[in-house]
C-alpha cells in the first residue's frame, strides 16, 4: 500500500506535501511527514517491523503506557515544551494506536520533534554527560511504574544467558556453513561467558531489582536541541521490564567507542575513557537516589557485556544468513561481529578503572 494512502488513515492535522525516508535504524522503516500547513505539525510515519515485534499490539500498549506516564511525570516538575520532551503517539480515525494495511504490515504515527540534533557517536564528554543524564532520567521517571505493568516486547532480548544458547544452536546447525570462518571468535565468546554471566545471575538470585528499562540505549537514540542539551529520548519499542544495567550498558557500547559500530578497522575500536566517566557521571546524576547499593556497585559489569552481548547477536546471525539485521554486504554482520567482541575485549582490559569511575560518580 503506498505511503498516502496509509497516512489517510491516521488524525492528522494539515496537509502532508512531502514523505521523506528518514534515520538509520536496524529494524523499522521511518519517514517523515512534511506538513505544507504552517499551523500543523511534522508527523513521523513509521512501518514496525512485525517478524522482529511479533507482538505489535502489546508493543504500542507498552508505548501508550510509557508516554503518558513520562508526560505526566514531566508535566508535574513543571517542564515547559512537553511536546518535544516526550513522544506523542497519533491514533488513527478509528482511535487505535497502530494501524495494519492490506498486506499485514503494521504502520503507527507520532509527533515529529522538529529542529533536533542525532549523535552516531558522542563527539565530546558534554554531549556524553547529557545524553547519558537522559536516558537515567527516563529510568527514574519510570520508576513509580510497577514493571509488571508492561509486557515483553521480545521476551528474553537481553538474557545473556538465552543469546549464548542461540550462538550454540547456530554454531551447531552452521546454516550458512560460516562456522570454519569464526572460530577464533567463538573461543573468545567461550572463554568470557561466564564473566559476562555476572548480571544475569545477579538478577536470577534477586540481588538485583527488576525495573522498567529502555533496552536500546544507543546514542543515536536520544534527541538533543540546537545548544546541545538533551530534548527527549525515542525509540520506545525495547521499553520493557530488565535490569538498570541494561541501559547503563547500551550506553557504554555506544556512547564510548572510539570506531564506529562495524567499523572494518579493529585499531580504531576502543572504550574512550573521558566519555566513559562522563556517560557514568551522566547516569548516575539521574539515578543515583534511585538505585540500590548492589545496582550502584554492579553497574560497571554492563560496559563489558553489552558490547560482548551485541557481538554474540551479530555473530548468531552471521552463522544463521543474515536473517535479523539490515546488512549492506555479505560480510556485514561478520564485520559488526569482529567490532563489538574487540570493543568487549578492550572494555575487560579496562575493568579496574571503570569501577573506579562507577564508584566516584555513585558515592557522591
Ligand atoms: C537494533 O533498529 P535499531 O537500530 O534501533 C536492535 C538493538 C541493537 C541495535 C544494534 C529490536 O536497533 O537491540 O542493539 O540494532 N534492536 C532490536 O545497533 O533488535
Ligand atoms: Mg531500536
Amino acid at each position: 500500500m503506498k505511503h498516502e494512502a496509509i497516512i489517510n488513515n491516521f488524525n492528522l492535522k494539515g496537509n502532508i506535501g512531502t514523505i521523506n525516508p528518514h534515520g538509520g535504524g536496524h529494524i523499522n522503516d521511518s519517514y517523515h511527514l512534511v506538513n505544507t500547513s504552517a499551523d500543523a505539525p511534522d508527523y513521523l510515519l513509521q512501518r514496525v517491523n512485525h517478524y522482529v515485534f511479533k507482538n505489535v499490539d502489546l508493543l504500542m500498549n507498552n508505548m501508550a503506557f510509557v508516554t503518558e506516564h513520562v508526560r505526566t511525570e514531566l508535566a508535574k516538575s513543571s517542564t515547559k515544551d512537553l511536546d518535544r520532551r516526550s513522544l506523542t503517539i497519533v491514533n488513527t480515525k478509528d482511535d487505535a494506536t497502530y494501524f495494519i494495511d492490506p498486506e499485514g504490515n503494521y504502520w503507527r504515527v507520532l509527533n515529529f520533534i522538529d529542529d533536533h540534533l542525532v549523535f552516531e557517536t558522542a563527539p565530546d564528554t558534554g554531549i556524553a554527560y547529557e545524553g547519558a543524564r537522559m536516558f537515567g532520567n527516563f529510568t527514574s521517571l519510570l520508576s513509580s511504574l510497577p514493571p509488571t505493568k508492561l509486557g515483553e516486547t521480545i521476551p528474553n532480548f537481553h538474557n545473556i544467558k538465552w543469546r549464548l544458547s542461540n550462538l550454540r544452536k547456530s554454531i551447531e546447525e552452521d546454516t550458512a556453513g560460516r562456522v570454519k570462518l569464526v572460530k577464533d571468535e567463538i573461543q573468545y565468546v567461550e572463554s568470557s561467558a561466564e564473566l559476562m554471566c555476572t548480571i544475569k545471575n545477579l538478577g536470577e538470585e534477586g540481588s538485583i531489582p527488576l525495573r522498567i528499562t529502555h533496552n536500546d540505549t544507543k546514542i543515536n537514540n536520544v534527541l538533543f536541541d540546537k545548544s546541545n542539551k538533551g530534548l527527549c529520548v525515542i525509540d520506545l519499542d525495547t521499553v520493557m521490564p530488565g535490569y538498570a544495567h541494561y541501559d547503563f550498558g547500551d550506553g557504554v557500547r555506544t556512547f564510548t567507542n572510539t570506531g564506529e559500530e562495524d567499523d572494518e578497522d579493529l585499531n580504531k575500536i576502543s572504550i574512550d575513557m573521558e566519555i566513559y566517566e562522563a556517560f557514568a557521571a551522566g547516569f548516575l546524576e539521574s539515578t543515583r537516589e534511585v538505585l540500590t547499593e548492589t545496582e550502584i556497585d554492579t553497574l560497571v559489569y554492563a560496559g563489558l557485556l553489552f558490547p560482548y552481548m551485541q557481538g554474540v547477536r551479530f555473530l548468531t546471525d552471521y552463522l544463521a544468513g543474515d536473517l535479523y539485521y539490515k546488512v549492506k554486504h555479505e560480510e556485514h554482520n561478520l564485520v559488526r561481529t569482529r567490532a563489538q567482541l574487540k570493543l568487549a575485549m578492550d572494555a575487560e582490559s579496562k575493568l579496574e578503572i571503570m569501577k573506579a569511575i562507577v564508584k566516584k560518580h555513585g558515592s557522591t
